[in-house]
């Protein structure tokens, strides 16, 4: 028996409907429609596209042809506002608009942000829901607002009308106890957030409604066809495809963020950990994803933005022969959230720590990748001793995959063998969350054997010893 799914997979730079077909030893996914994510700068700040999303959605759907069940994950933490009669209040705001700067600070004047990370578990960071809905408290919109549905929660009541709240993306709200997997009801109080806003909570693996009839009409597809919930996070999805063999790994997803760190039966709520920035967000079957959000290839996406979008494969080969190690920046550092003039950025990091300036664009290209292969060795070697869990191998997952240089620099920082694949993590764990849903596949542990058996990986053997990276480390200030 086998049958067919389609993974509505929106990262923050691309979306993609994929098509994976399950069967008892199989996992083949292709791609059906893949479209650009570009946010909007309007007067009022930057903005999602969400229509532009949803129109694309629509078209995927159409061309993934008739499948047996959808799912939706998408980047965290922001959301979409809905009114009484359930229409949209106003474009979803982007997680880097600037409109939650030094609002952090405020809030944590009435919670402290020990007691922040005690009760919740996650790290600080500007754009968490939390503080976007402290931003966003004396708006208009939310004044307005009787729902507030995160994007896939708000993307799947377009297609199916049921409104919930899915628990892996709830937990990068900042207003879940990890312990508890429920509401921090006390916390939100305090906050003055009203929890009544969120739509009930719903796990990997629940229904979440059929598509309605005018959906059916617009994709051509013949009903029912149910929505599954998904980790509707996406790096929920892409760490259950993690293809690991064993108990012993850390893990990579790369795409524009690097999100680098563990997997875990029980949240780290140390001081240690909170000084460090970890986060414990929510996985699938009561696991918590253990990691460290570390800027990631958004830095390299603002650069080639910037030099007029030259050919990607060129630029890696032009950067392998830079000599290594020249710069390094702080890719952790919260100075390059913000979109626009990042080459500038960088030099302006490398300067202020009195090191050479990187001039060209190749040259730019290998401060980056040499950072970030920092950064992942950095995360990499704290979460093992912040949760006293060693590890033998890293896996990296995720679109960063394909970039070769970038894995092996990550083995060589780490000093540990990497293993790189599937690039479409997040797409191939939405579509084993169905796929279990439907009897298909069993728990965590048989979907990354049947990844593991399927999907086409790449290794990488640590070069050298760390020595180089251990200097270029002390560089920086500490983390
Ligand atoms: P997101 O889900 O955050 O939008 P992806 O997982 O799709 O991100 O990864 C996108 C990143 O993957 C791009 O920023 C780019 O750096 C990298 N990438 C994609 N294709 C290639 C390629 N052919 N060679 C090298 N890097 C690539
Ligand atoms: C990656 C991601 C990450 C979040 C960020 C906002 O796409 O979901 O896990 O921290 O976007």
């Amino acid at each position: 028996m086998s049958a067919s799914f389609a993974a509505v997979d929106l990262g923050a730079s691309s979306g993609r409907v994929m098509v994976g077909r399950v069967g008892p030893d199989t996992l083949d996914l292709t791609e059906a429609h893949r479209f650009r994510n570009r946010p909007v700068r309007v007067p009022e700040g930057l903005r999602w596209d969400i229509l532009a999303l949803y129109a694309d959605v629509l078209d995927g759907l159409r061309a993934a042809g008739q499948v047996d069940s959808v799912g939706i994950d998408s980047w965290a933490v922001d959301y979409g506002l809905l009114d009484a009669d359930g229409a949209l209040l106003g474009n979803p705001v982007h997680y880097r608009d600037a409109r939650t700067e030094g609002v952090a600070e405020k809030a944590w004047a009435t919670v402290p942000a020990a007691e922040l990370y005690a009760a919740t578990g996650l790290q600080y960071a500007p754009f968490n829901t939390l503080y976007q809905l402290a931003a966003a408290r004396s708006s208009v919109q939310l004044g307005a607002a009787e729902r507030l549905l995160l994007i896939p929660d708000l993307l799947t009541y377009w297609l199916t009308g049921e409104a919930g709240t899915e628990l892996t993306n709830a937990s990068t709200t900042q207003l879940i106890n990890p312990r508890t997997r429920d509401w921090s009801y006390d916390l939100a109080e305090r906050l003055g957030i009203d929890l009544t806003l969120f739509a009930p909570l719903r796990r990997p693996g629940d229904p979440a409604g059929l598509l309605r009839p005018h959906v059916l009409e617009e994709t051509g597809l013949t009903g029912p066809v149910p929505v599954t919930t998904v980790g509707s996070h996406d790096t929920a999805s892409a760490v259950a495809a993690v293809p690991a063999t064993g108990e012993r790994f850390a893990y990579i997803c790369t795409g524009t963020w690097s999100l680098v760190g563990l997997e875990l039966d029980a949240p780290v709520l140390t001081e240690a950990s909170r000084a460090a920035n970890f986060t414990n967000e929510l996985g699938l079957d009561g696991t918590v994803r253990y990691l460290r959000n570390i800027m990631g290839l958004w830095l390299l996406q603002e650069c080639v933005r910037e030099w007029g979008h030259p050919d990607l494969e060129q630029l890696l080969s032009a950067a392998a022969e830079v000599a290594p190690l020249r710069s390094v920046v702080d890719a952790g550092d919260a100075a390059f959230l913000a979109p626009g003039r990042m080459p500038a950025r960088i030099a302006d990091a490398c300067r202020a720590s009195g090191q050479p300036v990187p001039e060209s664009p190749a040259e730019v290209t290998r401060c980056i990748l040499d950072s970030l292969a920092l950064a992942h060795r950095r995360a990499v070697d704290e979460t093992q001793s912040l949760a006293g869990h060693p590890v033998d191998v890293v896996h990296i997952v995720g679109g960063g995959t394909r970039n070769t240089l970038l894995c092996r620099l990550t083995a060589d920082a780490c000093g540990l063998p990497v293993v790189a694949g599937p690039a479409e993590a997040a797409a191939l764990g939405n579509v084993l969350v169905q796929a279990r849903a439907h009897g298909l596949v069993g728990d965590l542990e048989e979907m990354r054997r049947l990844l593991a058996r399927t999907q086409p990986l790449r290794r990488y053997e640590p070069r050298g010893d760390t020595a180089a990276w251990r200097a270029a480390e002390a560089r920086l200030a500490p983390s």
